[in-house]
């Protein structure tokens, strides 16, 4: 019983295994492994694979298979049906594996079924019938002089038919169902023998319901630990030899029983059928019926014994147990006169009813032991061949990688050091130019005073003529400060994209990509001169200074000059002014007089008429004229850089601009290079997914062939040959 449970758990284990090869069909079809017909390859079934095994052979073929064997006729074929052919493959090994699933639920159901069936033939009147009527203590199955039995009659306990006896006349053995009774006419017991001579043609079995009122350890139907039935057959001629031929191959045919008429010894067709179902059980009953009809007892036992001797080895090798000289008529008759039988019979019973049990128990799990042991070894031989497949696919995708995207790992850092940071690399130049130019004009506008010093003063006479050239000349460096930054924003554009270029100069890319990153790119940019012109004023010319920066007479004295100038010269002025003008006035009026009709000529005028106005206090706001005139003028020109915001708009206009020549550059180039380079990424990240469906596979198929060694190492510690103690 316990290895009745093991080989049904072990068959469930196979069945679930089986189930899950299916089951995932869809990710991973299973490939069969079939001889290539031409140049006697494996073969596999997608084209990528084949070229792969046409490199690299995972040598593996279909004769190593027994149970999912598919028994292909590989004929020629053009290579346009290839595709159509491997899934035509795949659909076979898939069928047969469902084919197989379904043979391990009838293996299932036949391990489960606790009854067992005992087939009676032999020749014609050796008294078949009447051997199952002696077993049974009764006359059940008819019996007569002449040939008589004339359909299959299974005699079954009728506990087996809620305890009622009748016989059920059976047209399709295989769609009978005792609650259907359509699928059978009844009969009843006492007319079996006229149903069966009568009606025998019209039905194929007859199943008799019959009690047998006798205790468990003396019945061989109710025996308390298998349903036991006999079945009578029809005698062997030459009509029938072949339908009992066949009967006897039935699965359920546990044991057979073959009769010999002690008188005729082995007939030809006895001999015939004995050696095929010989080759089919292994071992036969052979009961040699009539003996009481035997004259020289001793010598027919040792004819018939060398006839079995060469027709079975087997059981002649086992004569004591599985060959029996007995009167089954001389039995019966005891029986009924209520007497015991015969030792022969008693001895013949026992042994039958070993037989039956241990037999039964071989004839049911070895076949099951049989099949798990094929199957399982089918299961790892296909799982490692796919296994391997999935192995060698892998290894040609990592070449397909290694070969055709070298650089990936190169394109992959540009990628994150470059065109993923363009953002990062334009910020940090253009920041750099920022602060640099804030620095540099922001200093320059501060220490505007030094630069006073690279005009030259000619004494007090050229005083305007100092005063409008220290002014255009601070005005002339403002504007030259601008453009240099403008010029130094340029530089560090240009900078910055050697420096991207440099970064990746190892790395193999198209050169209509690269040729984006030139510097002149960003000179075309930057290098225009509306960009470079310095921004000082609105616009830059000198006309415009003058106009921006105008000069006034009293850039040329301190305040306390002027009111000295004011209270000593007033009455000169006043004369000069006819009274009329004040001094600022009319220094004012020059100075726009001045303004229109050359303010030279005029300024120079003016200071003739304040020297010959006079020259007390005047002489030292003369002396004093150059730095109150250099510190006027600096600041005046100052005053209107810090209006027009020189420092700010100019360091904003320039790093605006670097910012966006980087930016027309740079985002050129990224967005070439990841054109170029997504699609190595599509291509690499459909390689990887690939590789790892293979690897799941390759998981899938090892872990099927794992689990298959295991079942198939439990099922070969299933020990059947010591099977009647454990039945
Ligand atoms: N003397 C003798 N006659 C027997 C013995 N067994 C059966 N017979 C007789 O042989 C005849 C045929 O017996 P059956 O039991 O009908 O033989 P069968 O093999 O079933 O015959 P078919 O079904 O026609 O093939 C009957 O008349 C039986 O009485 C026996 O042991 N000794
Ligand atoms: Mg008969």
């Amino acid at each position: 019983m316990e290895k009745r449970n093991l080989l049904l758990s072990l068959i469930n284990g196979t069945k679930t295994l089986l189930t899950n090869m299916r089951a995932n069909h869809n990710n991973w079809p299973i490939q069969y492994p079939v001889k290539d017909h031409d140049e006697n390859k494996s073969r596999s079934v997608d084209d990528s694979n084949k070229k792969n095994l046409e490199d690299n052979t995972v040598d593996f073929e279909d004769d190593n298979l027994e149970i999912l064997r598919l028994n292909l006729k590989v004929e020629n074929y053009e290579d346009s049906m290839v595709t159509a052919w491997d899934n035509a493959i795949i659909a076979h090994l898939d069928s047969k594996i469902l084919e197989s699933t379904r043979h391990l639920e009838k293996l299932y159901m036949r391990i489960s079924d606790t009854s067992s069936k005992v087939l009676i033939t032999g020749d014609l009147n050796a008294g078949k019938s009447t051997f199952v009527n002696a077993v049974l203590r009764k006359s059940v199955v008819p019996q007569d002089q002449q040939p008589c039995t004339a359909g299959f009659c299974e005699v079954i306990d009728a506990k087996n038919n809620d305890g009622i006896e009748e016989v059920h006349a059976i047209d399709d053995p295989e769609a009978y169902n005792r609650e259907d009774p359509s699928t059978f006419t009844r009969f009843e017991l006492d007319h079996l023998k006229q149903v069966i001579t009568e009606n025998a043609h019209q039905y194929q079995l007859f199943k008799i319901y019959c009690q047998d009122d006798r205790t468990a350890e003396e019945s061989l139907l109710n025996n308390g630990v298998v349903d036991i039935s006999l079945i009578d057959s029809p005698g062997l001629n030459i009509d029938s030899i072949k339908t009992t031929a066949l009967f006897a191959q039935q699965e359920e045919i546990d044991v057979i029983v073959f009769m010999v008429n002690a008188e005729n010894h082995f007939t030809l067709s006895g001999k015939q059928f004995l050696t095929n179902a010989g080759k089919e059980k292994g071992y036969i009953f052979i009961v040699i019926n009539r003996f009481d009809q035997i004259e020289e007892p001793e010598r027919c036992k040792r004819d018939i014994l060398s006839q079995i001797e060469k027709i079975s080895p087997k059981t002649y090798a086992d004569a004591d147990n599985l060959v029996h000289f007995v009167s089954a008529k001389r039995t019966l008759q005891e029986h009924k006169k209520g007497n015991h039988g015969t030792k022969e019979f008693d001895d013949l019973e026992q042994c039958l009813r070993t037989f039956i049990l241990e037999k039964r128990c071989k004839s049911k799990l070895n076949p099951a032991k049989v099949y798990l042991e094929n199957v399982l070894k089918d299961i790892k031989y296909i799982s490692e061949y796919n296994k391997q497949l999935e192995m060698e696919k892998i290894r040609s995708i990592q070449e397909k990688i290694d070969g055709e995207m070298p650089n990936y790992y190169n394109l992959k850092n540009v990628k994150e050091e470059v065109s993923d940071d363009i953002d990062k690399i334009i910020d940090s130049t253009s920041s750099k130019v920022q602060a640099y130019t804030k620095d540099y004009l922001s200093r320059f506008v501060k220490d505007l005073e030094r630069y006073s010093l690279e005009v030259e003063y000619n004494g007090f006479i050229y005083a305007w003529k100092y005063a409008n050239e220290l002014r255009n000349h601070l005005y002339q460096l403002a504007a030259k400060r601008a453009r240099y930054c403008a010029k130094y924003g340029q530089k560090s554009a240009s900078e910055c994209i050697e420096h991207v270029k440099n970064m990746i100069k190892d790395v193999e890319i198209d050169e209509s990509i690269t040729s984006v990153l030139d510097p002149a790119n960003v000179d075309s940019i930057m290098g225009d001169e509306e960009y470079l012109a310095p921004k000082v004023g609105e616009t830059g010319d000198n006309k415009n200074i003058v106009k921006a920066i105008s000069l006034e007479f009293s850039d040329f004295f301190d305040l306390e000059d002027q009111l000295e100038l004011v209270k000593d010269y007033l009455p000169s002025f006043a004369m000069l002014a006819s009274g009329i003008y004040g001094y600022h006035k009319l220094a004012g009026q020059l100075i726009s007089v001045g303004n229109r009709i050359g303010i030279e000529n005029i300024a120079k005028a003016g200071f003739i008429v304040l020297g010959i106005a006079g020259l007390g206090s005047l002489t030292f706001a003369i002396s004093n004229m150059k730095s109150t005139i250099e510190h006027n003028v600096t600041q005046k020109v100052r005053n209107h850089l810090r209006t027009i915001e020189y420092v700010d708009n100019n360091v904003d206009r320039i790093s605006k601009n670097t910012r966006r020549s980087l930016r027309v550059v740079l985002w050129d180039f990224h967005n070439q290079f990841s054109k170029t380079f997504e699609s190595t990424i599509k291509k690499r990240e459909e390689y990887e997914h690939e590789q790892r469906m293979a690897e799941d596979a390759k998981e899938f198929f090892a872990s099927i062939s794992k689990r298959s060694e295991e079942l198939r190492k439990i099922v070969s510690t299933v020990d059947l040959e010591n099977t009647t103690k454990s039945r």
